[in-house]
């Protein structure tokens, strides 16, 4: 009888202990998916929680370059590059809807905008500036990928001798076209010796005028003729990284991002092979 009694009274310990922890559990699913939509709401550039974003993808991960590497496969090379353009073009936005369109392969961690626009100091190569590094990878290639804050830090990794790029997205917003930065960072960018440069004009949601469109990119391949680029040849992708950064306009979008990382899977990991060879 006592034995039975002891039975008893320890099924009942257990009972409520797994009933206090499954209850604590949804509790607290509950409160951090609560304070991610608070935060999104608050600013849309952070992005929903991962199931969100996994569902607001759904359709075009056969035009994603997907990530995973199969057994077969032979191993990814790593690719080095930075953003580079004239200040408030657009470059952390891009920075940050990358790892967005990223995410939903598993090529990449999101890392929201302003976790990038206002980084602390950190080392590049044995360099330090202001920059946020964010890592992903796609179907050809990994990247480490340098965001510097401002100009200067810009500045000091293209002109120090210990950092190595293999290559770098030139950020031009449809706005405004080249700018003084934009010179500067091209002519920086050859000095170094950076092979290879792909173009992301963007901002196109602002501007309407086909024509004007056409003139910035015109403007863009003559500066990098000038300065030792084959303009003609180098890569021009128009879009909007603010809209595939919040989910709208896919066509200007997250379409012109996808655009952008097969166009960086072809040229620099490309460029990287031949100058290997
Ligand atoms: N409408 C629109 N605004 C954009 C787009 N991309 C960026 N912006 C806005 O332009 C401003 C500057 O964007 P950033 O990404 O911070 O520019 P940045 O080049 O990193 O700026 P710095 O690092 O300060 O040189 C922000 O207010 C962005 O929201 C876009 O595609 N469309
Ligand atoms: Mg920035």
């Amino acid at each position: 009888m006592a034995n039975c009694l002891r039975s008893a009274i320890c099924l009942i310990a257990i009972s409520i202990a797994a009933t206090t922890a499954s209850l604590s559990q949804s509790t607290s699913t509950h409160t951090s998916e609560a304070q991610n939509k608070g935060a999104q709401a608050k600013n849309p550039t952070r992005g929903g929680s991962p199931s969100e974003l996994r569902k607001e993808f759904d359709g075009i991960s056969d035009v994603i370059p997907q990530t995973r590497n199969r057994p077969s496969q032979q191993p990814k090379p790593t690719i080095r590059v930075m953003t580079l353009g004239h200040e408030s073009h657009g470059k952390s936005t891009l920075t940050a809807a990358i790892t967005k369109i990223l995410y939903q392969t598993g090529g990449a961690k999101f890392v929201p905008y302003d976790d990038i626009d206002n980084p602390p100091e950190i080392e590049v190569q044995g360099i330090k500036v202001a920059a946020t590094q964010v890592e992903y990878e796609t179907q050809k290639a990994r990247y480490i990928h340098i965001d510097c804050h401002r100009h200067p830090d810009n500045t000091k990794l293209l002109t120090s001798k210990e950092v190595a790029m293999d290559g770098a997205i030139l950020v031009v917003s449809a706005q405004d076209g080249p700018m003084p930065q934009t010179r500067e960072h091209i002519i920086l960018a050859r000095e170094k010796g950076v092979k290879s440069i792909v173009v992301y004009i963007t901002k196109v949601d602002l501007v309407d005028d086909v024509e004007l469109l056409a003139l910035v990119e015109l403007e863009v391949r003559e500066l990098l003729t000038r300065y030792g680029f084959n303009g003609k040849e180098v890569p021009v992708i128009r879009g909007s990284a603010l809209m595939a950064l919040v989910g709208k306009r896919d066509d200007i979008g997250k379409k012109s991002v996808i655009e952008l990382l097969n166009t960086m899977d072809r040229h620099f990991a490309e460029s990287k092979k031949e100058r290997r060879r």
